[in-house]
């Protein structure tokens, strides 16, 4: 059994997701950031960053709980755990690992710059924001253009970078929405959409 800490964000819901995909069992324990929970002593004792996903897999390797942060790592521990999701092929499992990595790293990262702009950042700016508004869809463009040239997922096969993608191409679908266009991007988000482990990920706390 695994304990998935969360809350309802991007960052969050991918570990979900993963975990869902992959057929591990596992129960969620909601972490209200509102209130603050992600810094009580209990939480800090899972997370010393403070900060949601954090997993306990109560029977990991050598028989003893094993404590996971960051959903990235949460979504590749469960493929290494289950045996799914990681192209077998090495140059696939290299073009999957690249998706990650751009999900990871460009995506997530230019739409968490946005939240924290629109809604923690006290000054407001719109020139900054909205250069990361146009940064963070430049790389929904390359996935665009990626499954445009008969990908189905951005690794050919299911695999651990659609779920790293999902949960922020959900999350900004307002914004690629009023952009236009994405067509193929869409394609990929409405597939997603319809896998069971997406919606069970998605929908945490029922
Ligand atoms: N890189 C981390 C980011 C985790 C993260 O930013 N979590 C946010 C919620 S989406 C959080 O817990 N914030 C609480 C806080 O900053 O107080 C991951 O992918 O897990």
């Amino acid at each position: 059994m695994i304990d998935l800490y969360l809350a309802p964000t991007a960052n969050g819901l991918r570990a979900a997701v993963a975990l869902a995909e992959c057929g591990l069992e596992y129960r969620v324990h909601k972490v209200d950031l509102a209130k603050g929970e992600q810094r009580t002593p209990q939480f800090l004792a899972l997370n010393p960053a403070g900060q949601i996903p954090v997993m306990v897999d109560q029977d990991a390797v050598g028989g003893k709980p094993f404590t996971l942060a960051q959903s990235g790592a949460i979504i590749l521990y469960a493929a290494e755990k289950s045996g799914k999701f990681m192209p077998k092929d090495p140059l696939q499992r290299a073009a999957a690992l690249c998706w990650f990595m751009q999900a990871a790293t460009d995506v997530a990262a230019a739409s968490g710059t946005i939240f924290r702009l629109e809604m923690v950042v006290p000054e407001k700016n719109e020139a900054i924001t909205e250069h990361f508004r146009k940064r963070l869809l430049s790389f929904f463009t390359l996935c665009d253009a990626h499954l445009a040239q008969g990908h189905e997922y951005l690794a050919d096969e299911p695999s651990v970078a659609d779920f790293m993608l999902y949960p922020n191409y959900f999350a900004r679908k307002a914004l690629i929405d009023a952009a236009g266009g994405y067509e193929h991007l869409h394609r990929w988000g409405a597939r997603m959409s319809a896998r069971p482990g997406v919606q069970k990920g998605m929908n945490p706390f029922p």
